[in-house]
């Protein structure tokens, strides 16, 4: 059985925890605690250290999937994750703009630490009022159409949504076996 790891990643509410819970097959190991700061107010609880779950694809691969906290405090652990990351995906909230921002600075700190095959998950898409993909691209500091990486919607609330999702990211860099 080949591991792959893959890192989820993204702001807080982007929808990491719901995708990782959404598509395990084992009981999910979350850290969630009371928040009782800053992040109060956008929902009661959050990840203080990381989601993990396991997904098993073809015959012989396993993807292991790792939820990265959404502060900025936590930037630690994201180093020790992402060194021994195969792939990554960076969850973006299309109906939350006022996260992009946070959103490119982790784009930007991620890229500069490794060059591993990533893309980039549109979440919240069903909301009526949420962007469009061009403009969040453009928030993201995305503006050549060429180069910049796969940006496609993910409903990290909807198995079969995570599933197509995470086989555009892993078919990507292997062929599922
Ligand atoms: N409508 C809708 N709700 C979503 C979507 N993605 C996540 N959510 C909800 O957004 C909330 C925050 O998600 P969570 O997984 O806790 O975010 P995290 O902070 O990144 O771990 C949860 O209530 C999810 O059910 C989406 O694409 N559409
Ligand atoms: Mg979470």
């Amino acid at each position: 059985m080949e591991i792959l790891r893959i890192i989820i990643t993204g702001t807080i509410g982007a929808g990491k925890t719901s995708l990782i819970r959404t598509i395990s097959e084992i009981e999910v190991v979350d850290t969630d605690k009371r928040a009782t700061d800053e992040v109060a107010d956008i929902k009661s609880s959050t990840t203080v250290a990381l989601d993990f779950g396991r997904l098993t694809i073809g015959k012989n691969q396993s993807l292991h999937l790792y939820g990265t906290p959404g502060q900025p405090r936590f930037d630690f652990m994201w180093d020790i994750l992402i060194q021994k990351a195969n792939a990554y995906i960076l969850l973006v909230n299309a109906h939350r703009p006022e996260q992009l921002r946070q959103s490119r600075k982790m784009l930007y700190f991620l890229n500069q630490r490794v060059t591993i095959p990533y893309l980039i998950g549109l979440t919240h898409t069903d909301y009526p009022d949420a962007w469009e993909v061009e403009d969040i691209a453009l928030g993201l500091g995305l503006d050549n159409q060429e180069t910049h990486p796969l940006i496609i919607n993910i409903n990290p609330t909807q198995p079969e949504s995570v599933r197509e999702g995470l086989i555009t990211l892993v078919e990507q860099f292997t062929p599922i076996t």
